[in-house]
């Protein structure tokens, strides 16, 4: 079975942008791959995060994927932090990487962009990124548009070091997931759906209840004509939830256009509501049984057994390699 690795950053509420961006596939993945899911904990302080808020964001991120459908004797789910050799690899992958490199990255000049202060974290952090995934030999990473200059990097990286020490890491490849949807605010239909935006009308978080969504979808900005027709081009905002009610209902945009002709957005608004409800009532329902059982922290310390017993070992390799005394 070709290795997966992939994670999600506990910066905020999951939205349905990373349930069907993401989550979804993680769930197909782990029966047919040898699948490490992890909540980046250590990603999400590049930014500052609130100590309490940091605690409940990472077991809610890791009880969502369990109650999205992973299964942890099936898929290795953790957390990023408990293994400590992410930090250690991540520091020594720091020193073989260019300032220029980092420079480049375009998130990191979106994500600075008209800060007074940017953390140096921010930064440094596709170095720690090339870490997690050089750890565990993946052979697959699934990655969003956003991500591929950060996997090209792990790549430049592993090359790099197989060069310099000897041949020691897999050089990883890119994974675009089939259904790629790329989900858009509710609010503005040219900015991706995110967890850490402030407005939380922007976003359907995936604990949102379910009148909480019904409000959400009424209120999402649409344009002033009255036809629900996929066209990105001219109608970005109907588009948008377009894609989202085919990935929500299994429906083709065809028959989604079909079935609201000549009705106008009120009715495809109020079905789009009640399918999405549809699918997140049940993980929700799971989502709270796994919280009240008590759990989740057992699972979760199974998971960090093995991935550290992974990346212990390639730590080890590593670090010989580069002439540490491993003792
Ligand atoms: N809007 C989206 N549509 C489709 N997929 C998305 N993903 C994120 N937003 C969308 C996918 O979700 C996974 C988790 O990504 P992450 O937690 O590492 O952070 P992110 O991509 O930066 O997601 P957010 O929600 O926008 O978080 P913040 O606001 O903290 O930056 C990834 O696989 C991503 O592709």
């Amino acid at each position: 079975k070709l290795r997966v690795l992939s994670g999600m950053q506990p910066s905020g509420q999951l939205t349905l942008g990373n349930y069907i961006g993401a989550l979804k596939n993680y769930v197909k993945l782990q029966i047919t791959h040898d699948c490490y899911f992890m909540v980046v904990d250590l990603h999400a302080i590049t930014v500052p995060q609130e100590p309490a808020a940091l605690k409940e964001q990472s077991e809610s991120v890791a009880a969502l994927y369990l109650a999205a459908g992973i299964d942890p004797k099936a898929a290795t789910v953790f957390l990023q932090s408990t293994v400590s050799a992410h930090a250690e690899l991540g520091w020594l992958m720091t020193t073989l990487t260019y300032m220029g490199e980092l420079e480049r990255m375009t998130q990191f000049k979106d994500k600075s962009a008209g800060k007074e202060s940017v953390g140096a974290g921010l930064f440094t952090y596709p170095s720690l990124m090339a870490a997690d995934i050089l750890l565990y030999n993946a052979d697959l990473v699934p990655v969003g548009d956003d991500q591929k200059q950060h996997l090209e990097l792990t790549r430049d990286l592993a090359q790099r070091f197989n060069g310099k020490f000897g041949e020691t890491f897999k050089i990883p490849q890119g994974y675009i997931p089939e259904v790629g949807a790329r989900v858009m605010s509710l609010d503005d239909a040219s900015k991706k759906m995110s967890k850490s935006n402030p407005n939380a009308g922007s976003y359907i978080a995936l604990l949102d209840a379910p009148d909480v969504v019904r409000k959400k979808i009424s209120r999402a900005v649409t344009d002033s004509g009255r036809e629900v027709k996929f066209d990105p081009a001219n109608k970005p905002e109907v588009s948008n939830l377009i894609s989202i009610y085919t990935q929500v209902a299994d429906k083709t945009i065809a028959e989604v256009e079909t079935l609201y002709e000549g009705q106008g957005y009120g009715p495809f608004k109020k079905d789009l509501a009640e399918a999405v409800v549809t699918v997140l009532e049940p993980l929700q329902q799971r989502y709270r049984e796994i919280r009240e059982s008590g759990e989740l922290h057992r699972i979760l310390a199974e998971g960090k057994e093995r991935a550290a017993e992974q990346a212990e070992r390639m730590l080890k390799e590593v670090k010989t390699k580069m002439g540490f005394v491993v003792l």
